[in-house]
Parts: C-alpha cells; structure tokens; sequence
C-alpha cells in the first residue's frame, strides 16, 4: 500500500476504535489526569513556593518511564491533588474524557486518602470524588450502588443511536476503592469498610495496588478475606514484577479479576488459564514500565489466542498518554485482530463488570445496536 493511503487507512481505523463502544475496568483516577491539569495546578504550586515548577514541568511532560519513576511520580501527583476541590475536579474531568472517547461503562479506582493538613478523611475524600462525578454537565453519569439500584430508569438511550444534539449522552460509573501496597493491615480494613459503608453511593469494589515492590500480601489479606466475606467484589494487581510466593497466593485467593499478569512462570499461566479469572490487560503501561519486554511480546497474543477471558485498559491514561481507543487500536495495529474481533472483545468486557442485572442488559442493548453500525460490510458504510 502506498504510504499515503496507508495513513489514511490506519487514520479510519483509529476514527473507528473511538467509535466503539468500549468498558474501562482498570482505570487509576490520580493516573488518569489530564497533563494540562497538572501543569495549571504544578504552577499554582509553584508560585506558592511549594514545588519548584520548572522541575516538575519536564517531569509531568515526560513520555517514558520506568516504574521507579511512576511510582515517585504518584507521590508528585498526589502532592499536586490532595485538596477536596482539586480531587472533585479531576474525577469530573476524568469521567469527562472517557465519555468523550465512546466509553459507556467506567470503574474508576482511588486510593481513599487521610490527610489531616487538609481536613481529608477517607470518606470525605471520597466524597468529594462522587461530588466530582456528579458534576459532569457534558453527559449523563449514572453512578450505580453495589445493590445495582440506580435513582433513575436504566432503560439507557445507546449512545451511538443519537443523532439529537440535544440528548446527552450516558455513561455508567462505578468506584472500586485502592488498598495501596503501602498501608497496614489496619489502613487496608478502613477501605473495605469504606467501601461497605458506601455501598450505596457508587462504590462497588475493592482493589490492591501500588509500588508492586513494597510490601507484603500477609499484611492485605484480613482486608482482602474481610471483603470476600461482605460479598464485595475484589481485583488484585497481580504479577507485576515476578513475586512466585505473591503470585500464587493471588490465584489461590481467587479475586473476581486480576490486572497485568506481566511475570508470571509456566506454572502460574496454567492455574491462571484453568481458572478462568479475567484479566485486565493494560498494553502500554507494561510496555513502559517494562514489565512487558514490547507489545509484540506481550502476553495478550497468548491469552487472546487461549481465549482466556480479558479486557482492554488504559491503567493510567494521563500517566502513560493513552486511551482506551488507543489501546484498541495497538491490538489491531500489533496483532492484526479485525474489527469484528476487536468489537467482540469490546462487548465481552460487559461480561467482567462489577455491576450486574440491569447495568449489564443495558450495555448489552447498547453494544447490539452499535453493531449495526460499526460493522457494516465497507462498501455499505456511509461516507464520512
Ligand atoms: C500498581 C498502580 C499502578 O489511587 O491515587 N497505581 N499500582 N501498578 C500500577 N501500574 C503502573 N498505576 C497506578 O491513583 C494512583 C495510585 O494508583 C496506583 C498507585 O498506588 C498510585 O499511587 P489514585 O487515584
């Protein structure tokens, strides 16, 4: 193909990935801020004195990292955002964006954060993500409870149906609370009660994450055991640097979902196959941060292939400068799989969501009339 007319066909492709309705499951808020929010609020620091702005500047615009420097740059992030009102901006902000990109069904995970200097409680910030949610104006946010009850109707008008300037669009939101590698046995229980307590404000799970070299998995498991037992879903980052003892325990404790499963050995990949438990695959952030030597060699090819059950993440979309439509497109652009292909792996996300009932027929209806459009043979397309 002449490179013109490749451009051109690869610059269609990336248009239709956008096009596609699509779930996030494994999404960090403070990971998700958009670069130029940071930049405004490093300024604003700056100017105050706390940081020194033209340090954190090429930081923040920096392209590849290696997991040292996400993790410190979290702790940059956070320094950057731990106030209520900048927390109730980035969540709206966040959600905006996915929606923006044809996201249909996003959860969004957060560590619960106590900072006294700020009068930030684990609730309050928490709080003020759900305010931040609830503030989008540019679509609708159906933030659903644990108990899968929604305030208003779920009978959702399927997005790509719209052609109505005047109707918003809809997108479904769900909070899974971060347990961060960092905390005690103590902290890590004040989440999941957390999470109990919140049940019924959009709150449906539970995640483990952070620096995955920090840390021990004894330290989590009362949490993570307490959460199983209060029947709250769990996902587990896992196998992110090969930790054999870590690893295994994760399989054995069998969460709902796991996220990476970058190191694992021959043995683990068959528990992990005989299982079944669906992995939320995040391309670029291994990439980047090496736990995937490139994205030809990533383990995708070989779970897809054993049809393993798997759906496409961002990880942190701010961090790594991705989206979710972008990681659709890398799995086309990497292993060759069509649109049909990558439409279905789309629509088996629904399968893996938190929410259940009636968020889950909605997304279904919402997928079923995507099809018809997005999948039309190309010579019935209509012109753009
Ligand atoms: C493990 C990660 C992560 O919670 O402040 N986090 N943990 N592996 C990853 N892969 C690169 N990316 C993000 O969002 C930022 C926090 O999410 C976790 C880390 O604990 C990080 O501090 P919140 O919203």
């Amino acid at each position: 193909m002449d490179p013109e007319r490749k451009v051109a066909a690869e610059e269609k492709m990336r248009e239709w990935c956008v096009a596609l309705p699509k779930v996030e499951l494994h999404a960090h808020l403070n990971g998700s801020v958009r670069n130029s929010t940071l930049l405004e609020l490093a300024k604003q620091l700056g100017d105050k004195g706390v940081i020194v702005f033209e340090d954190v500047k090429d930081v923040i615009m920096k392209n590849s990292r290696s997991p040292l420097e996400c993790f410190k740059l979290f702790d940059l992030f956070h320094i950057l955002t731990t106030d209520h009102d900048t927390v109730t901006r980035i969540a709206k902000e966040v959600v905006e964006d996915f929606a923006a990109e044809n996201v249909v069904y996003l959860e969004i995970r957060t560590t619960p954060k106590n900072n006294a200097a700020k009068g930030m409680t684990k609730m309050s910030y928490i709080n003020a993500v759900i305010k931040g949610l609830k503030a989008v104006e540019a679509v609708d946010v159906v933030l659903f409870d644990s108990n899968l009850r929604t305030n208003e109707t779920l009978s959702c008008t399927p997005m790509i149906e719209l052609d109505d300037d005047t109707k918003k669009k809809k997108i479904y939101v769900g909070l899974l609370l971060s347990i961060d590698r960092r905390e005690t046995t103590s902290a890590a229980l004040d989440t999941v009660n957390l999470a109990m307590e919140m049940k019924d404000q959009g709150v449906i799970g539970i995640d483990l994450s952070g620096n995955p070299v920090v840390g021990e998995w004894e330290t989590y498991l009362p949490a993570l055991q307490h959460a199983k037992e209060l029947g709250i879903p769990i996902t587990i980052h896992c196998g992110e640097v090969p930790n054999r003892k870590e690893i295994q325990a994760v399989l054995d404790f069998c969460p709902q979902r796991v996220g990476h499963v970058c190191c694992l050995n021959d043995e683990e990949w068959k528990q992990l196959k005989s299982i079944t438990i669906p992995v939320e695959i995040c391309l670029t952030s291994n990439v980047m941060t090496g736990g995937a030597p490139s994205l030809e060699m990533h383990h995708f090819a070989d779970l897809f292939n054993a049809k393993h059950p798997l759906s496409l993440c961002t990880d942190d979309s701010g961090l790594f400068s991705t989206s979710l439509s972008n990681e659709y497109y890398l799995v086309a652009a990497t292993f060759g799989l069509s649109k049909s292909e990558l439409f279905q792996l789309a629509q088996d996300a629904v399968q893996f969501v938190f929410a259940d009932g009636e968020v889950k027929k909605s997304l279904r209806r919402i997928f079923k009339v995507a099809e018809k459009r997005l999948m039309l043979p190309a010579e019935f397309a209509a012109p753009n």
